[in-house]
């Protein structure tokens, strides 16, 4: 992967930024620096332009050594610059992604007055896509952007300039929710994700770019690549920080948690409150309520009716010395046990959606009663031969037996079947206050 852009001395956007892209995607990263600025997160106080030449030199070295998979333009500068990119990327038959960095998010100009026409005309007929902000794309279609009519109207017109495909991005609009505008020439594809409401995100933009040149090089499509960098770079920012005084940095970290590509507003709802919850419960559970299985929690979509409704972790919460800790990444459809306990308990009462697994203890259970849980329970024994799922019948038997959908179900398990206990609520959040007010318990 090469990256052509400027240094942010403070390391938030720009080249930086790009190189910790590539790292976040385990591919490797070469640079070929265009100018050096002088900034902090709160200004950009000088550009310095490294000399056409030098830049030349960089981009020719790589391409005497690596075979570069992807390229991805940043800041360029003004047209000395773009033209030397141009002709090197043209002689070399590579196509890059063009980010057409114009103002960095402290409103400091990056380009001068000879840079959009340049890159109109230089860069954007032979770049496979352009991923442009509001005030970016206004300047390049050259027309006002209010609307989500007038962004579409601007992506075509950007699209008459040669690129493959237009990424406009509608993070300058009004509302909750951001939504994204991919045109490939022949239809619009929209990535629609909430607004992380007050992070001014340093390096946001930079970042996207990258991660989509590197998806795009590992052999995504470019819907799927956007699609999947705009999850990556929605994770960044909520867990992003503020390293300076002033703008928050993205937090480019390998162990984020990242939505999964989800169909629409409510599933990543269902995703977010699970992540939430069940970031806390490691925080916070003793490693005695663990079972030796490992532990899932999960949440169901309102509607749900398969697995694949269900959001539930895709590996397991483990043990860790005293502590719990979280192995794998949470997704719809990939829990199977826990899954199917909380789709039975909905046939019963669509309201209980979510549920995890604790170790099996007969003292967990007599706090559990004194804390005033209800309980149900099954024996695997008198489950019978053509049953469809243990989990599912168990979960009947346990309704059955409380009469109602019981907030506590165990069973004693079997041969080579581990003892359980299960809690079971409306959401995340109501599980994690049944669990832990019986972790509390149990050390008084
Ligand atoms: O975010 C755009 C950007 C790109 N490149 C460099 C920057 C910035 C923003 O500050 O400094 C070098």
């Amino acid at each position: 992967m090469l990256s052509i852009a400027g240094s942010d001395s403070s390391a938030g956007a720009g080249i930086q930024a790009d190189l910790k892209s590539f790292s976040y995607l385990q591919v490797h990263g070469v640079t070929a620096v265009t100018c050096v600025t002088a900034q902090n997160t709160q200004q950009v106080r000088t550009i310095y332009k490294v000399p056409a030449r030098v830049i030349d030199q960089q981009i020719e070295s790589l391409f005497d050594d690596f075979s570069i998979a992807a390229v991805k333009t940043g800041m360029l500068y003004d047209e000395e610059i773009v033209h030397v990119v141009a002709q090197q990327l043209t002689n070399h038959h590579l196509k890059p992604v063009v980010d057409p960095v114009m103002v960095a998010t402290s409103g400091d100009a990056l380009s001068d007055h000879s840079f959009l026409v340049s890159v109109q005309k230089e860069l954007l007929p032979h770049a496979l896509m352009v991923t442009a902000n509001i005030p970016e794309a206004c300047s390049l279609a050259d027309m006002d952007i209010v609307t989500q009519k007038d962004l579409e109207a601007a992506a075509l017109k950007i699209f008459s300039l040669g690129p493959e495909t237009v990424l406009l991005k509608g993070g300058h609009l009004q509302g909750e929710l951001v939504t994204d505008f991919l045109y490939d020439g022949t239809q619009f594809h929209r990535f629609t994700l909430p607004r992380i409401p007050r992070k001014k995100a340093h390096g946001s933009g930079c970042t996207l770019s990258a991660l989509i040149t590197g998806l795009l090089a590992l052999g995504e499509s470019p819907t799927t690549a956007v699609q999947k960098a705009k999850s990556i770079v929605w994770s960044m920012i909520q867990t992003g920080y503020a390293p300076g005084k002033g703008a928050d940095v993205l937090n480019h970290s390998f162990a984020l948690q990242i939505p999964p590509l989800v169909q629409n507003n409510e599933q990543f709802n269902v995703w977010f409150q699970l992540k939430n919850a069940v970031e806390t419960l490691v925080s916070f559970l003793p490693s005695q309520f663990i079972p030796e299985v490992g532990m899932n929690f999960v949440y169901a979509m309102p509607s749900a009716t398969t697995q694949t409704d269900v959001c539930g972790i895709e590996g397991r919460i483990t043990r860790c010395k005293e502590h719990a800790l979280l192995c794998g990444t949470l997704d719809f459809g990939a829990s199977k046990h826990v899954a199917s306990i909380v789709l039975a308990a909905m046939s019963s009462d669509r309201t209980f959606r979510s549920a995890l697994n604790i170790r099996y203890a007969q003292q967990t259970l007599q706090i559990c009663t004194k804390l005033g849980f209800t309980l149900g329970s099954f024996d695997r024994r008198y489950e019978p031969k053509n049953a469809p799922s243990t989990m599912e019948w168990g979960t009947k038997q346990a309704i059955i037996t409380a009469g109602i959908v019981p907030d506590i179900i165990s069973d004693t398990g079997g041969l080579g079947k581990e003892p359980m206990i299960r809690i079971l609520g409306k959401d995340p959040l109501d599980v994690l206050a049944k669990i832990k007010k019986i972790t509390d318990a149990s050390v008084s």
